[in-house]
């Protein structure tokens, strides 16, 4: 049992109950990773496609100084259309304060495994995580979502990271820290927008009940941390490296120019990167995640009849 301020949904928290499959979905990507309105619409269709692979979905986000687990229709709509700038993008250092003076929060990956896990959900999608910037040997940016993986006991289901990261560094560190990185069905790395990053996988499965089992077989060995199931996007979604790579450097060399620093950088190379492909990063990016919460959904499942 737990102390903490949260406000889960009367069928989330029935799904807790009952010991049925619950998936946690985040709400940075919806405040900060999207414009509206596909921001709204990635976010219904994420919770259909949960539903459809038989799991309760359990969107969070911080609002009136409560964690809510699982959101209303009408609350995803408010939170979808709240600027940027009028929500916090909150992640393990910033939780807290949120919370005590009752803004309104997003939940990056890591405060969603943090939220999620205080509810006991033990499976998490998204569609890229965040890690290493280019150039953190200079401006030390490493995103926190690394340190969550490595001690708050929650599944994440994500395209890889971002392809806007130092991918090669962002692995390093997860090995560093211990985290598992588990290709999802092949040997490569996927990089978010395109299925492979020419890095091979540390660790390969080829299966939702394989993934399951290893994190039940975590618990049991008591190792802190979660795992990352590294999902790459369908192929007929991806753009190929050879083409993102272009757009994703002038982004960076623009973000440079105009000294854009630490929280704002992930939101201003997304937008840039949707601009200067013409939209089709967003249409790749609502297909991984989308794919990632199907996977996690049948995760989810597996858990809960191995347990
Ligand atoms: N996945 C997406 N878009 C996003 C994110 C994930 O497809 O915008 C968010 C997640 O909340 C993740 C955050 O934690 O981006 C990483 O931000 P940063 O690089 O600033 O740590």
């Amino acid at each position: 049992m737990t102390d903490a301020p949260l406000h889960l949904s009367p069928e989330v928290s029935d799904a807790i109950a009952t010991g049925k499959p619950v998936v946690a979905l985040e709400s940075t990507i919806i405040t900060h990773g999207m414009p509206y309105p596909q921001n709204l619409d990635m976010a219904r269709k994420v919770e259909g496609v949960i539903r459809d692979g038989g799991a309760v979905p359990a969107t969070i986000a911080v609002m009136g100084g409560q964690i809510h687990i699982g959101l209303t229709d009408d609350t995803l709509e408010a939170l979808a259309r709240t600027p940027p700038d009028q929500a916090m993008k909150l992640s393990r250092a910033d939780l807290a304060v949120c919370l005590t003076t009752g803004r309104t929060g997003a939940t990056t990956v890591a405060a969603t495994m943090i939220c999620a896990h205080l509810a006991g959900i033990r499976v998490f999608a998204t569609g890229g995580i965040g890690g290493v910037h280019r150039g953190a040997e200079d401006s030390f940016d490493i995103s926190a979502d690394l340190q969550e993986l490595a001690q708050t006991p929650v599944t994440v289901v994500a395209a890889g990271a971002k392809a806007i990261l130092d991918l090669p560094k962002t692995w390093e560190v997860l090995e560093t820290l211990g985290v598992p990185v588990i290709a999802y069905g092949q040997d490569d790395l996927p990089a978010f927008w395109s299925r492979n990053s020419g890095i091979a996988a540390p660790l390969r499965m080829d299966s939702p009940d394989q993934i399951a089992a290893a994190a039940a077989m975590r618990a049991r060995l008591g190792l802190k941390g979660g795992q990352l199931v590294a999902n790459p996007i369908p192929p007929e979604a991806e753009i190929p490296r050879d083409q993102i790579m272009p757009v994703i450097e002038q982004a960076l060399a623009e973000a440079e120019a105009q000294k854009i620093a630490a929280k704002s950088v992930t939101p201003f190379l997304l937008q840039r990167i949707f601009e200067l492909t013409g939209g089709r990063s967003l249409d790749s990016n609502i297909a991984l995640v989308l794919n990632n919460a199907r996977l996690a959904a049948d995760i989810a499942a597996r858990m809960v009849r191995q347990a």
